[in-house]
């Protein structure tokens, strides 16, 4: 495919300082289909020195102006979303149909909601004798992972520039090209020289770089827990903001009297969707002893109809997952759920095709809250039915990991599952089947993280107070 053989610094594709390369491996077959320069600390300190001297000029920039830019740049992502899907089911292995609808869509909904945003927020309010102003928290460094390739970018770079920072982003090794496609985007729609920046790259070389360098004033990152803490503990000895959007273990919670066969297939589909690889995946689900057996059938069924294969097949539901990396991770999973006891009902470790990183979609009963796949996260199509006696035993089970991000609950009723909800130790919860909604903050209790993203509240991260009295 397609590729810049080059860093996005400072508004045009400038060659690398090292050698280093990434190459780009397509997940369904093993082939690779492209590859990227590995950036270093160099690149790094570039990219920084663009963003900081574009920052005084883009923060004056009035905020509706700031705005129209995001609405051009959300345009430009209309206009090419064919060729972004497309580039996504090559690196991520998703089918193309959800590419579209998701991968793009989702981003597309996020740039316009930002495109409002920047011109209706209130970056300045009047509080007794005080007028207190929010300004731009300054130059960001976005860290992104690879599970949803464009929104987690999208989802960053657009309340940053709605706030007036500027920013470098260094997105995952396993998906560089939509990162090149969206930094080719940021160009097309205009947004001025150095406010955004790209350097590709791996996590421990430009990774680190970026989240230890002095010109940087906020780092917000998104993947694993154990990455996040080591970026938390170097941004606190620094002194500088951080937002980290880490890992998940979300329950589903279906209580009695709640259309069964709706939120059975429903937790099945949000498990499956990107083959698991979703940070608020309802990889938890807790039915009542009563409903058990039934609810088991009904997971077992709905599983049969997610066909995995070549995900360009308008047939294929299920991709592989990203790499061999994460595909043993999963397998290793799956194998202790099987060694801990746990029911395999559908699916299980065995290789699913000759080629690519697949994995069967999984269902497991039987399990106990204490059982590692009960705990860990294993981004994977790999889903967990537990049972419960009571409300209180099924509160205690979804409150019962080191985790909070998402949620769902069903019940007969909203305000029966509301009710529910609001005991829940998460940050976001979807009420009998909620729809995903861009406006809505969405970030984790407990180790899930810390701030939010999307939305009025996700804006509010990239700001910084300032209060005058007189
Ligand atoms: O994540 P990493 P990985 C979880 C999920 C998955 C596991 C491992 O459970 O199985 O994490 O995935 C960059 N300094 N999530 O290994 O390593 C890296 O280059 C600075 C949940 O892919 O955390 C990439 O850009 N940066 C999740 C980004 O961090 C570093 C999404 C994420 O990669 C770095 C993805 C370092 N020392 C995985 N090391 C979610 N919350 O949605 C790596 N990086």
């Amino acid at each position: 495919m397609k590729a810049h053989d080059g860093m996005y610094i400072d508004g045009a594709w400038r060659p690398a300082a090292g050698r280093d390369r990434i190459e780009v491996v397509n997940p369904a077959d093993e082939q690779v289909i492209g590859g990227v320069p590995a950036g270093s600390a160099e690149d790094v300190d570039a990219a920084v020195r663009a963003a900081r001297a574009a920052l005084p000029g883009w923060a004056a920039v009035p905020p509706a102006e700031r705005g129209a830019l995001i609405g051009a740049l959300r345009d430009v992502l209309v206009a090419r979303k064919g060729e972004i899907a497309e580039t996504v089911t090559a690196e991520l292995g998703s089918p193309l149909g959800f590419s579209e609808a998701v991968h793009v869509g989702a981003p597309i909904a996020v740039a316009s909601s930002y495109a409002e945003l920047a011109a209706s927020y209130a970056f300045e309010e009047r509080l007794g004798n005080s007028t207190v102003l929010l300004e731009p928290v300054g130059v960001v460094a976005a860290i992104t992972p690879w599970n949803y390739p464009l929104h987690q970018i999208v989802a960053k770079v657009a309340p940053a520039l709605a706030a007036g920072c500027t920013l470098v982003l260094k997105p995952a090794e396993d998906t560089p090209l939509t990162a090149q496609l969206f930094a080719e985007a940021v160009h097309e729609a205009g947004i001025p020289a150095g406010v955004f920046n790209l350097v590709t790259g791996t996590g421990p070389v430009a990774g680190q770089a970026l989240a230890a360098h002095e010109g940087v004033d906020l780092v917000s990152f998104t993947g694993s827990t154990a990455v996040g803490r080591q970026i938390g503990a170097t941004a606190g000895a620094a002194v500088k903001r951080v937002a980290l959007e880490l890992g998940g273990k979300s329950a589903n919670v279906i209580l009695p009297g709640a259309d069964l066969a709706k939120a059975v297939a429903a937790g099945v589909g949000h498990v499956m969707n990107n083959s698991g690889q979703s940070c608020n995946a309802l990889t938890r689900m807790l039915v009542h002893r009563d409903q058990y057996e039934e609810a088991v059938l009904l997971a077992a069924a709905a599983v049969a109809r997610y066909p995995s294969g070549d995900p360009t097949d308008p047939a294929t539901r299920l991709g592989p997952v990203v790499n061999a990396k994460q595909r043993d991770r999963v397998r290793g999973y799956i194998s202790k759920g099987i060694e801990e006891g746990a029911r395999l009902v559908a699916g299980g470790p065995d290789a699913l095709h000759e080629h690519g990183y697949f994995i069967a979609p999984t269902v497991f009963a039987d399990v106990t809250p204490e059982m590692t796949i009960a705990q860990e996260e294993i981004f994977g199509p790999v889903l967990s039915i537990l049972p419960y006696e009571d409300e209180e035993e099924a509160l205690r089970i979804a409150n019962g990991t080191v985790y909070g991000l998402g949620g769902a609950v069903w019940a007969a009723d909203a305000e029966t599952a509301a009710a529910f909800a609001r005991r829940m130790d998460t940050g976001q919860v979807d009420i009998n089947g909620g729809r995903f909604n861009v406006l809505a903050p969405f970030g984790g209790y407990k180790q899930s993280g810390v701030g939010r993203e999307l939305g009025p509240h996700g804006l509010a991260e990239y700001l910084q107070t300032k209060s005058l009295q007189f």
